[in-house]
């Protein structure tokens, strides 16, 4: 109660300065017919405008979209013409952002990384106190944890793989490669990642059959720059990309989306060629150094690599390639059944829904992401695993729902690991 008044006033002072959402509205809009579906995805194109937080795909299925001031009107009109209902989900959302980002400032004053023990599930934590769990693990668990500089983002931090194994010492194990924080407002994504980083090394008897003949490599936070961002202020909590600046034409614009800037179909279907867009695919394959950094990782493993997971939110699916195109690999099934583990270990736990498809089956094509270039690079299962929506945005659970979240994503990754064990329980290497 008193940490909730004492947000409040701090919010209401805060917002005394000009704030980038004020005056910005989420409503609610609710097709129920193709061609107003039809209308809304023509809405959505014009991005600048309109900024759609989620979208619908069939009808009686609600989207919410971001709406400023100067076009509120507008979009009513267009909406009242086809007659598709809407609903004020939040009145001033820049306000709404604001708390959530004292919250969190608050919670990390209140509850400090000691720098030893397991990070808390009660808060999101920063790059660098993830980077200071690592080495913590890594001095208390030597025999079973090794961590690697595998280079650095943008603006100079340093980005740290931490291998987990059982500590037997056998070489050429084959490997779960894993990684989360692609995309900087993600949040739930680090932490979930973070929170299975914990249970392969911490609660490692109960999770023993996960590591006796596999080896989990995790790069927990991708995009460190981005992320650390996207934390700086209610201005800046929905950044996506990365944040190397790119000149065009006079004209600078941030960062580039690691999630399009991959060489596999680079700037195919759903990548943008615009330097401001959200969906930037970068001036070109492989611009960003983060990026680099999972290409490489990928190739180092990929020998050994079984499952590449790559960890995102929100929409509440397990998503196999291929994402550049409607075509489905050869092996849809092997893929499907490991994703339906995942998807169904959860619903058991927590009731929660996951649906399992291919990338643009479920959510249409973006080509040159990270989950297709590391099946076509030789690992056999690979997932985009986008955790429920939460929050006014969908991409901003409350601090109060970390805990159940990592939780039950960790039932769902726990279970595709042991899924893609028993199918595949032969070292792929050959250098044993
Ligand atoms: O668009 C993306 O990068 C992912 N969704 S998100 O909302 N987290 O941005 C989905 C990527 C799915 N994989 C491919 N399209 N290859
Ligand atoms: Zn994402």
């Amino acid at each position: 109660m008193l940490i909730k008044a004492f947000l409040l006033v701090v919010g209401v002072v805060a917002l005394a300065s000009a704030e980038k959402y004020d005056g910005f509205k989420v409503f609610e809009v609710t097709p129920t017919t193709a061609e107003q579906i039809e209308a809304l995805t023509t809405l959505s194109e014009d991005a600048d405008k309109f900024d759609f937080l989620s979208r619908s795909r069939i009808s009686g299925e609600s989207a919410r979209v971001l709406i400023s001031s100067e076009i509120e009107n507008y979009f009513k009109t267009i909406l009242e013409q086809k007659n598709i209902s809407y609903k004020l989900e939040d009145a001033n959302f820049g306000r709404s952002l604001n708390i959530e980002i004292l919250e969190n400032r608050l919670l990390r004053q209140l509850k400090p990384y000691s720098g030893t023990g397991r990070l808390g599930t009660e808060r999101y934590y920063s790059h660098e106190e993830i980077n200071a769990y690592l080495d913590d693990l890594a001095a208390r668990y030597p025999s079973r944890v090794t961590l690697k500089v595998v280079g650095k983002s943008y603006e100079g931090r340093i980005l740290k793989t931490i291998t987990i194994t059982n500590g037997d010492g056998r070489l050429g194990k084959n490997v779960i490669l894993m990684d989360g924080a692609f995309h900087a407002r993600e949040w739930i994504s680090p932490a979930s990642v973070v929170y299975a980083i914990g249970e392969l090394v911490e609660n490692f008897e109960k999770n023993a059959e996960l590591l006796q003949d596999y080896d989990w490599v995790v790069l927990p936070v991708v995009n460190a720059d981005g992320y650390e961002y996207s934390q700086l202020s209610s201005n800046t909590r929905l950044w996506r990309k990365t944040r190397q600046p790119v000149t065009v034409r006079g004209r600078t614009c941030y960062g580039t989306d690691p999630n399009r800037n991959f060489d596999f179909h680079w700037l195919g279907k759903g990548a943008s060629s615009n330097h401001c867009s959200i969906t930037y695919a970068g001036p070109k394959a492989f611009s960003e150094p983060e990026a680099v950094v999972v290409r490489d990782l990928i190739h180092t493993y990929s020998n050994r690599g079984i499952m590449y997971l790559t960890v995102h939110s929100y929409g509440s699916y397990l998503l196999y390639p291929w994402g550049y195109t409607s075509a489905l690999p050869e092996t849809a099934d092997d893929l499907h059944e490991v994703g339906l583990a995942g998807a169904n270990a959860i619903r058991a736990y927590s009731g929660s829904r996951y649906s399992v498809g291919s990338s643009t089956s479920l959510l249409g094509e973006a080509a040159g992401a990270s989950d297709d270039y590391a099946f076509q690079a030789g690992f056999p299962i690979s997932f985009t695993m986008e955790l429920p929506r939460g929050g006014i945005y969908g991409f901003d659970p409350p601090a109060s729902s970390v805990d159940r979240l990592v939780k039950e994503t960790w039932v769902g990754i726990r279970a595709m690991g042991k899924r893609v064990i028993e199918k595949y329980p032969l070292a792929k290497s050959i250098n044993l």
